[in-house]
């Protein structure tokens, strides 16, 4: 788990470990994505996490197998491709059972792992933060408890017990192995310890949110799909350097940084973990109060790659989401980004695009964060939907409650301001929130 061997494996020139991947198209599934596009998916992120993928296989399913989750013909035909296509380590798309990778891999003879420990290998290499750090290895540990059975049995037949041999490979990266029994206890209260060090770390985050709920700036969430372009527009907009890279979860611990938009006001935007189909549920759990801070912001950014082949998918996966942390009500501006990339940008040709998508949606701007397009339209826009969360006032302000008049001049809208003998009289518009502070000095 130390970050000395992560580094380690990704500098040295080690032989990448061949991967071949496995999905089951399961007949009626039709909320779910495409299996080759899902396939596709899994295929990056395998690419991402340091493997070589050698193969990928399906097969149509009426259901998914209790015991191996692919039928035992297939699953004959898994082992009998190794002799061909040489492989280390088989993936399947779906979350398996901890007695479905045991039976697979008895048959296989391989080591077998699923989606979601792929996506817990990803998160603990990108973590940054202690946060990010204690969060990904509690979610691993979660996720490995009731698979310690298999882990251990499966290591003292690899390797003799020691569970050193190969290495660290994906999917054993996460807690060692020792002895079985004393294994489930240590990590029993190495859960508790992880837990209680996130309750310490959420106390202090705890504070950070008051101070920024006081700063009352307002607070916009970037959100949208892994790779979508969320940090690379972050950086545009606040020429922040957060790593934006051509890979899926780089960004993992939430960044915030404030923004000044032409207007003349600052908000505060915070951008943060990416979404994926079937986002692994112990990670959610585990990035919970991270996830959580998007029910602060007053506006969303939903960050949409308008070129990508999925683009239906992942908006939808993104709004299911946004439904599960229930912040699904709050005011949305959707951002389709990557708008370089195709060939005839024009703004009817975009229209055309995104009307013939079909997809729900109230508001939106096209953009290229990369390319600098579009950008100040996507200022004004949430200009706009700031503007329409503030309440129009006239009010005469006392010159012993100045300090009234600083509020205003930071958070409000000025239409008109003229100073009297007896005060300053402004015209204009307040967050909501404060609204109630100005009252008593509204003029009609
Ligand atoms: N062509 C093009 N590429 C872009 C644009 N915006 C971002 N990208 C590229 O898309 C990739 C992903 O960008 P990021 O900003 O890291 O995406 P993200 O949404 O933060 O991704 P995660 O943090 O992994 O969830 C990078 O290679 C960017 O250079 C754009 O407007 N046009
Ligand atoms: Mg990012």
């Amino acid at each position: 788990m130390s970050n000395s061997v992560r580094e380690r494996m990704h500098v040295t020139a080690k032989p990448k470990e061949r991967a071949l991947l496995v999905g089951g198209d399961i007949y009626n599934n039709r909320e779910a994505w495409h299996i080759d596009d899902s396939l596709d998916e899994l295929a990056l992120l395998a690419d991402t996490a340091g493997l070589e993928v050698v193969g990928t296989v399906s097969q149509k399913l009426d259901h998914p197998n209790p015991k191996t989750y692919i039928g035992p013909g297939k699953v004959r035909e898994v082992a009998d491709l190794r002799s061909e296509t040489p492989y280390d380590v088989v993936i399947f798309d779906e979350e398996l059972s901890p007695s479905q990778a045991r039976n697979l891999e008895e048959a296989i003879k391989v080591k077998v792992i699923d989606r979601t420990t792929l996506i817990l290998d990803i998160f603990a290499q990108h973590a940054r933060t202690r946060e990010g750090s204690l969060q990904v290895e509690l979610a691993q540990y979660d996720y490995l408890l009731p698979r310690l059975r298999r882990a251990w049995t499966h290591l003292e037949r690899q390797s003799g017990g020691g569970g050193g041999g190969s290495g660290v490979g994906v999917g054993l990266r996460g807690p060692g192995e020792t002895q079985l029994e004393s294994d489930q206890r240590i990590i029993g209260k190495r859960i508790a310890l992880l837990k209680e060090q996130l309750a310490d770390v959420h106390r202090h985050r705890e504070l950070y949110r008051q101070n920024r709920q006081e700063s009352g700036l307002p607070i916009i969430s970037v959100v949208g799909y892994t790779n979508a372009g969320k940090s690379t527009l972050l950086n545009r907009l606040a020429q922040a350097d957060v790593l934006a890279a051509d890979m899926l979860f780089a960004t993992l611990d939430p960044t915030t940084r404030k923004v000044a938009l032409p207007g003349g006001r600052a908000v505060l935007m915070t951008d943060t973990v990416g979404f994926i189909q079937r986002l692994p549920t112990a990670l959610v759990a585990a990035f919970r109060a991270t996830l959580e801070e998007i029910a602060e912001a007053d506006v969303l950014l939903h960050v949409l790659d308008l070129t990508h082949a999925n683009v239906e998918e992942q908006f939808k996966t993104v709004i299911d989401t946004l439904s599960e942390l229930k912040v699904q009500d709050k005011p949305i501006l959707t951002v389709f980004n990557k708008i370089d990339k195709i060939d005839s940008p024009s703004d009817a040709e975009i229209v055309r695009m995104i009307t013939e998508l079909g997809l729900p949606i109230d508001r939106w701007v096209a953009i290229s964060a990369q390319q600098n397009i579009g950008i100040d339209r996507l200022q004004t826009a949430i200009e706009q939907m700031l503007m329409e969360r503030m309440v129009k006032f006239e009010v005469m302000i006392p010159y012993r409650a100045n300090e009234l008049v600083a509020l205003w001049h930071e958070r409000g809208m000025i239409e008109s301001e003229e100073f009297g003998a007896e005060g300053t009289t402004l015209r204009g518009a307040v967050p909501r929130q404060f609204a109630h502070r100005f009252e008593p000095y509204r003029v009609k």
